[in-house]
């Protein structure tokens, strides 16, 4: 691609300023407007340039010897230039003009994202804005179905102004150049003191795409009243932030494309979410917070990153007040869309824009995501992804999954809320709900192997850190086999019960006999468990079954702290009463003894108990136990029911979820 400048017009409405240099040698903003031009061209990778000269040709073709070593500047100077337009100038540079042709005027200003936009247009473009003052007595385009249809000084205020700068395709140029060729070997010279545009205007089957630069500077230079209409201009572009906001810890083409685009608005600020944020959002993040940040920091265009802590982007924007927020159009619809609103009514506050770049779905792309949650999946990465969120966030909400389809639920439900997305940070594989799944009862009847083909149907299709439900860990000599299984395949936590012989489910409580573990016994158990680790990743968390048995909260206090003396990495403190009392006191009590110790807590019976409560008790893990299979079994019953009620499916329908969404439900990977 070549670049056109025109320069060989006489400039003599600038007064003195173009007494001994042609108009484009004219400072504004501490360039002149023709180094402000090759320097952007050169950023937008256009080096062949050819520039038309007339008057004051030596002060010009002088002039541009700095760009000696960094551009090609061809010139091609028109003797009678004060006689003829420009389009004698094109006329005479046609040999040079074989090529894909950026065409300007050599006294017209813009900003670097006009340029950009018109460079890397497919097909032939010319600028045009819909936000600029139609009274204008320049240039005007008849635009229809997006094409530009007639170029002209003289269209009435349905056409919208336009300034002479192009792109145009290699055919395109030479149709152009055949009509100008014809207005400039006429035997009638006063063609050749016409408007180029005028020939182009000749050409029925053009194809020039109307490029709206909107609210952007693109404007020429006719008199010392638009020098300095467009110097303030100027002045104020070189003050304009940008905001971006980016949740990736990869940074590909695609990315690096979007911000390149970004910086050319204004002032860039990366805005980087929080580990939590994006915890909360897709997946947790494979480079922690400060090396993401580090990362936009060294990009070149990005001038400061700065933490986004939710989702929503208020805080960031009225902190930086920025003039245009930039993001990918894809955030229209779905999840993001109420961020987006938000956005725009923010910006609303101090006239800021945003502006959307068309989201562009690349296989790579789709592909990098996929394996890095593939990578997030390995057990490796996996089993110490809990202990790395306790380490971003305050607390951890976990729910039950009981086969490949819960898991999934689990996985990939999500709710915006107040700015901030909300899924569930992990699972929590339930020794009830996977014997309820098998109609068995809860008394570690269902064996670790079968256990074992439940954890793996969930884990091959999650990616999410999983707590295991390890009953009472069985006989310390198997508790430490068991114990490395689920660390090699990348549990993350197992929690044992301080119970001992026939277990029944903890919700029976005192209605079942059951029997709680030796304190020293327990202890030992979990230090077996803990020497049999081989890494530091896994946790082993002591349950408390005080409260259970109603053995009141110093029981359960006293034996929490010799568990942890013993290696336990947590401690659940379980209750079948309707009212959280008992345990918050006990977490209170726990915390004045230990500050860092993870409390996990199931708030089952004592369902109305808030995690923002749990919270405030120093309880940093909240299990959802057995919701889903709570949920689901009654469903199916009434599905049952329904059937046999009316001999057909019909009345069931609409206790159906809808084929296509079950099919929703489980993403494609391959
Ligand atoms: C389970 O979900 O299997 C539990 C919690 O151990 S509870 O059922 O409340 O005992
Ligand atoms: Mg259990």
């Amino acid at each position: 691609m070549k670049a056109l400048i025109l320069n060989s017009g006489l400039g003599s409405r600038m007064g003195s300023l173009t007494a001994d240099r042609p108009k484009c040698m004219t400072e504004l903003a501490g360039e002149t407007i023709l180094s402000r031009q090759l320097r952007l061209l050169e950023q937008a990778g256009v080096r062949d340039i050819v520039i038309t000269t007339g008057a004051h040709e030596s002060a010009l073709t002088e002039y541009c010897k700095k760009w000696e070593n960094s551009l090609n500047i061809a010139f091609v100077h028109n003797p009678v230039y004060d006689s003829t337009n420009y389009i004698y100038s094109i006329f005479l540079a046609r040999e040079l003009l074989q090529d894909d042709i950026v065409l300007m005027h050599g006294d017209l200003v813009f900003e670097p994202s006009v340029l950009e936009d018109v460079v890397s247009f497919e097909g032939s473009c010319m600028a045009v804005s819909s936000a600029a003052d139609r009274s204008t007595k320049d240039f005007k385009a008849q635009i229809r179905d997006g094409l530009v249809e007639k170029i002209s000084v003289e269209l009435g205020s349905e056409a919208l102004p336009a300034q002479p700068l192009y792109r145009l395709t290699k055919q395109e140029m030479a149709g152009w150049l055949r009509k100008i060729e014809e207005f400039c070997t006429s035997s009638d010279l006063s063609l050749r003191r016409r408007y180029a545009e005028d020939a182009l205007n000749q050409i029925s089957a053009k194809r020039i795409f109307a490029l709206d630069v909107g609210e952007r500077l693109c404007a020429e230079v006719d008199d010392p009243t638009d020098l300095q209409k467009v110097s303030a201009e100027l002045e104020r572009i070189s003050r304009r932030v940008v905001y971006m906001c980016f949740s990736t810890d990869m940074i590909h083409s695609g990315h690096i494309k979007m911000i390149r685009r970004a910086a050319k608005l204004g002032r860039l600020i990366a805005g980087v979410l929080s580990d939590e944020a994006v915890a909360g959002f897709k997946r947790l993040p494979l480079l922690p917070f400060s090396e993401r940040k580090a990362m936009f920091e060294s990009i070149s265009g990005v001038s400061q990153a700065v933490e986004q802590n939710t989702l929503s982007y208020r805080e960031n924007l009225e902190r930086f007040r920025p003039d245009i927020v930039v993001h990918g159009d894809d955030w229209r619809e779905g999840f993001q869309k109420p961020i987006r609103e938000e956005v725009i009514r923010v910006l609303e506050g101090w006239g800021g824009k945003l502006v959307e770049f068309p989201y562009s779905h690349d296989e790579k792309y789709h592909e990098i995501e996929l394996r890095s949650r593939a990578e997030a999946a390995m057990p490796e990465l996996r089993r110490g992804s809990l202990k790395r969120l306790l380490s971003m966030k305050p607390q951890i909400r976990a729910i039950e999954a009981h086969s490949g389809l819960t898991g999934l639920i689990a996985e990939n439900t999500a709710i915006l809320q107040d700015g901030q997305a909300r899924q569930f940070d992990a699972m929590w594989i339930s020794s009830l709900c996977d014997s309820t799944a098998r109609g068995k009862p809860d008394i570690e009847l269902v064996d670790m192997t079968s256990r074992l083909r439940t954890l793996d149907d969930i884990m091959e299709v999650t990616t999410k850190p999983v707590i295991f439900d390890g009953d009472t860990g069985g006989l310390t000599e198997h508790f430490v086999y068991n114990v490395r299984t689920l660390e090699r395949v990348g549990v993350s936590m197992v929690i044992i019960e301080d119970k001992t012989g026939l277990k029944r489910n903890s919700l029976f409580g005192t209605q079942a006999a059951q029997t709680q573990a030796d304190i020293e016994d327990f202890c030992r158990k979990i230090a077996a468990g803990k020497a049999a680790l081989k890494g530091r990743d896994m946790m082993i968390c002591a349950r408390i079954e005080s409260l259970i048995l109603d053995k009141g909260v110093e029981d359960a206090l006293g034996r929490s702290l010799a568990y942890v003396e013993a290696g336990a990495d947590a401690v659940m403190i379980h209750s079948r009463s309707s009212e959280p009392g008992q345990v918050l006191d006990f977490a209170d009590k726990f915390r004045q003894r230990d500050k860092t110790t993870p409390i996990v807590a199931v708030p089952t019976a004592y369902s109305s108990v808030t995690e923002e409560e749990l919270l405030s008790h120093g309880i940093n893990i909240v299990i959802y136990a057995n919701q889903l299979t709570r949920t689901g079994f009654p469903a199916m019953q009434s599905a049952a029911r329904s059937i046999l009620e009316h001999h057909r499916a019909k009345e069931c329908d609409e206790l159906c979820m809808p084929f296509g969404e079950i099919i929703r439900l489980i993403p494609e990977e391959y």
